[in-house]
């Protein structure tokens, strides 16, 4: 357990990353530091089979502690070595079923936080963007590429340049939130979702890891890639619970072992 990030699995497998860290969970080292072990955590631990990512009911992440960063020199942050980056991939590479759930602001190493996850549930008072530009740097930590990759270059550019705040309902229209709740439902409603996902078959870290890993790749490339992968499958016993679950009783009834 981290001082400002903590794990907490509920009774379906689905476990919380919540990020806490008053007044507006502005991440410092420390915070990236245990994004890393809550991503650890949660890749190793076989009874998590999805996980939300939250940052509780008022503001999800207003981005890098500003008071910290600027007292941080060209040569430390080389040094460090991107330690932003290294969390929010591991939690990119968590190999289940991740969603944020958004209340208030993400902005910022914030949005760039959601954007580790597999879809985003935004509280109709979410507001989203990347205002680094206004601070006269650039986004450092997926928003030039993970963004990029989910809402395209155009709209990234105009995310990424005007530094402005998009309302939930905005992100949405712009693909880089895929739905929008009642701000005291959002997280049930990311849980509820996470849950159905927890049963799924193992088959689900083969897709995450087909598409994540896929879309980095030349199109020929990715397509050897999910061959293996698709082939794989077939090693893992949910492949012939699924199958023989539909011969004996129809499609959608099987109950999988994640094995
Ligand atoms: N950092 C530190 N303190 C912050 C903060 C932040 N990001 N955001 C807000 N605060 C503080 C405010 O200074 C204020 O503190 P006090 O004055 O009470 O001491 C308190 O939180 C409440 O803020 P406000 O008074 O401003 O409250 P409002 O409701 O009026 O506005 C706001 C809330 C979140 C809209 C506003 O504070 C705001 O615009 N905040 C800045 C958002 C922002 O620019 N975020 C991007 C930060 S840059 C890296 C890779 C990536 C990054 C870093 C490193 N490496 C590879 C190493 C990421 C960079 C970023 O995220």
């Amino acid at each position: 357990m981290g001082e400002f990030v903590t794990v907490l699995t509920d009774d379906h497998g689905v476990a919380t990353i919540r990020l806490d860290r008053a007044p507006v969970n502005a991440l410092n080292e420390q915070v990236w530091g245990e994004f890393g072990e809550a991503a650890a955590q949660c890749t190793e631990d076989a009874d998590i089979r999805a996980v939300v990512l939250w940052g509780g009911p008022k503001v999800f992440a207003a981005g890098a502690d500003i008071k910290y960063m600027k007292e941080v020199s060209y040569q430390e942050f080389f040094a460090s070595g991107g330690g932003l980056q290294r969390a929010f991939e591991a939690l990119a590479r968590i190999p289940k079923v991740v969603i944020a759930a958004i209340n208030g602001y993400a902005l910022g190493g914030g949005c760039e936080w959601a954007l580790t996850a597999d879809f985003r549930y935004a509280a109709d008072n979410a507001q989203l963007g990347q205002p680094e530009i206004l601070l006269g740097i650039i986004p450092g930590a997926g928003g030039t590429q993970r963004l990029t990759r989910l809402v395209g270059v155009a709209k990234a550019k105009e995310i990424v340049y005007s530094g402005r705040f998009y309302s939930a309902e905005e992100a949405r229209e712009l693909g880089l939130v895929d739905c929008v709740h009642p701000a005291d439902e959002v997280y049930d409603r990311a849980v509820e979702t996470a849950r159905q996902y927890a049963k799924g078959p193992y088959a689900l870290r083969m897709a995450k890891k087909a598409i994540d890993e896929g879309i980095e790749m030349d199109l020929d490339s990715a397509l050897r890639l999910e061959t293996t992968l698709f082939t794989a499958t077939f090693a893992t016993e949910d492949a012939r619970i699924g199958m023989q679950s539909f011969v004996d009783s129809g499609p959608g009834k099987a109950e999988f072992k994640q094995n």
